[in-house]
């Protein structure tokens, strides 16, 4: 390797594991970088990648000390589904809606593509833990990229790594990520359509090339979550595409921990957000069985989120913490004299500026395809430390993690679930995650409230067969006895028949206050053929309670009638769809022939499709 300067060599024999020095011979070979570098946890090492970051021009500083902005291509603003592939041997079982390839042509194809992508350009690598450090959690991430971007992304995202490797006594037992943005023009990935994502589980690792953008880039994020999915499937825990956040009930003195798995724009973060409580992560979580209890962490420490329609009205914590002085990267929003604007931001915006199109934009601006150009894009971003948000949870860097005691599971649906309820106990839990679905919105193309299914809010990445998957999730619930998470559904975007929605915003704080009063045992519930929903008055003391207002019965009415029509038809599309997978397991079939003969029950005792909670 002469590449490599003896320092940065030394930094690599330090960690005494001959697997990280073959791998970086093996991709040098391949990648044919210009010069090497080696990043430890030292201050020194992390300050260097900020500083290259912006002399290589692929982050601008702005005004605001601390802040910069990096453009991704403007043909690579989201992830990548399409070329995004797992590659299996001809033995592996996959599930029909998992996007495989077969692994030697897969590798050949890929591996082409990067030889010598990385000429006369640096090659970075860095070393991370996917969770808090010297925990049973930690997973070592050894991650060689080309983007500086890439590595200082990483550094606010994740926490330090190069001790854990040093821990690590020889050992392979780490996820390896691979990434090129290739070649380069005005500082973006040129190339867009030789953009690759291969996960290769049977080497460990994944290959990511002529990308920028952070879900296609970052190992850590979503293509490491691909190879934790994979490992905690073969063994006994979760990996999930979950928040975790702590409730805090007024008045009581205590933190109820949760997670929570939503489709993309059904209110994730918005929920991991909601005043009052606190943030633990808001992406990705392991869940594991310490000791007979149900134990989480966020495997980041930072929030990789989006901008668009963040305010001081809607989210005065995100706002006040990106446009005040800390470290924080901006992506593909518009820069006006140095400072940074967005859609929704609740303020004037400029009418040029530089932004994810080039440095000329203008309103009116159109692309190519006579489309018009939007200010920022809607998939814009800004990447921050949780730690810098004022509702950043006490036990985010907890080598034990939270103790969960609830998983919600949420989508966008405008006629069939009710706002908040109860599953009956974890496997028709294991149920409600399975059939999450999600109407598709104004925001992605197509037509508008089509329903999308995606189990556990987690189908884009899932990389072993779903009813493996399932059955995992069964039986973890199993082993953790009566110690096991209570599991809730929610939809924030039912309508009544007026086509209003009958949620306000601010209502999720009730939504999850109820939970939070059921997992302690002090309210009672309903019981209806889908699970457990609120009693009128609980719900009218929490309203008033926590937001000062009057709830009505026919608020209570249009929210938590069971509309059995609508979940019976949920339920043949659910048929459909899993038909189609070869062994879906009996559990799942039980608990929907279950619920079937039970909704059509009520139809006929209590005579119409559309049941009235008082009914109950
Ligand atoms: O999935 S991405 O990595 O593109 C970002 C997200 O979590 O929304
Ligand atoms: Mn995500």
């Amino acid at each position: 390797m002469s590449q490599i300067d003896k320092i940065s060599l030394q930094k690599l024999k330090n960690l005494n594991n001959i697997h990280v020095i073959n791998i970086i011979n093996e991709y040098v070979k391949l990648l044919k970088p210009g010069k090497i570098f080696v990043i430890t946890d030292s201050n020194e090492d992390i300050e260097f990648v900020r500083k290259q970051a912006i002399e290589k021009h692929e982050e601008i500083s702005l005004k605001m000390p601390g802040h910069t902005i990096h453009y991704d291509s403007y043909y690579d603003q989201a992830r990548d589904i399409d070329n995004t592939k797992i590659l299996i041997t001809p033995d592996t079982k996959m599930s029909k809606r998992l996007n495989t390839m077969d692994r030697e042509s897969g590798l050949k194809e890929i591996l082409e593509i990067m030889d010598g992508a990385m000429k006369n350009k640096n090659m970075i690598i860095r070393f991370s833990s996917l969770g808090p450090v010297n925990s049973v959690f930690s997973i070592g991430a050894l991650q060689i990229t080309d983007s500086w971007y890439v590595a200082h992304s990483e550094d606010i995202l994740y926490r330090k790594g190069y001790e854990h490797f040093k821990n690590l006594k020889g050992s392979e037992d780490f996820f390896l990520l691979v990434h090129s943005a290739g070649e380069l023009e005005n500082n973006v990935s040129k190339n867009i359509e030789k953009r690759r994502v291969y996960i290769d589980l049977v080497g460990n690792k994944v290959l990511s090339v002529n990308n920028q953008y952070a879900g296609n880039s970052l190992g850590l994020k979503k293509l490491a979550l691909r190879l934790a999915i994979f490992k905690s499937n073969n063994e006994d825990w979760l990996t999930e595409h979950m928040f975790i956040m702590g409730i805090h009930p007024v008045g009581k003195d205590r933190i109820t921990y949760i997670t929570g798995a939503y489709p993309s724009a059904c209110g994730k973060t918005s929920t991991a957000m909601i005043p009052g409580q606190s943030i633990v992560g808001d992406d990705i979580a392991y869940l594991r069985n310490i000791n007979g209890e149900c134990r989480g962490v966020n495997i980041e420490k930072g929030v990789f989120g989006i901008i668009r329609d963040v305010n001081p009205e809607d989210d005065p914590v995100i706002y006040n913490t990106i446009i005040t002085q800390r470290e924080l990267i901006f992506s593909n929003i518009l820069i006006n004299e140095g400072k940074s604007y967005w859609t929704g931001m609740g303020k004037e915006l400029p009418k040029k500026g530089m932004n994810h199109f080039g440095d000329n934009w203008t309103e009116n601006k159109k692309d190519d395809q006579d489309n018009f150009i939007a200010l920022s894009h809607p998939n814009a971003r800004y990447t921050v430390n949780i730690g810098d948000l004022e509702n950043a949870d006490s036990h985010l860097n907890d080598p034990e993690g939270v103790k969960i005691q609830g998983i919600f599971y949420g989508g966008r649906d405008s006629d069939t679930n009710p706002c908040v309820y109860e599953s009956l106990n974890w496997d028709s839990g294991v149920f409600i995650g399975a059939t999450i679905e999600s109407e598709t919105t104004s925001a992605t193309l197509g037509k508008e409230g089509v329903r999308k299914s995606s189990p556990m809010a987690n189908m884009d990445f899932l990389v072993v067969p779903i009813n493996k998957y399932l059955l995992n999730h069964k039986k973890f619930g199993e082993k953790l006895k009566n110690n096991c998470p209570r599991i809730f559904a929610t939809n924030y975007f039912l309508k009544n028949s007026n086509g209003e929605y009958t949620n306000e915003k601010k209502d999720k704080k009730i939504w999850i206050l109820w939970a939070e009063a059921r997992i302690h045992n002090e309210v009672e519930a309903i019981k209806t053929p889908i699970g457990y929903i609120p009693k009128y008055k609980d719900l009218k003391n929490l309203f008033k309670k926590d937001l000062g207002r009057d709830y009505s019965e026919q608020e209570y009415i249009d929210q938590f009638s069971i509309r059995a029509e609508k979940l019976l038809e949920k339920l043949i599309r659910m048929e459909n769809l899993f038909n189609q997978e070869s062994d879906t397991p009996d559990f799942f079939w039980n608990i929907m022939q279950r619920q079937r003969e039970e909704l059509k029950k009520i139809i006929k005792i209590y005579n119409g499709k559309i049941i009235s909670p008082f009914m109950f």
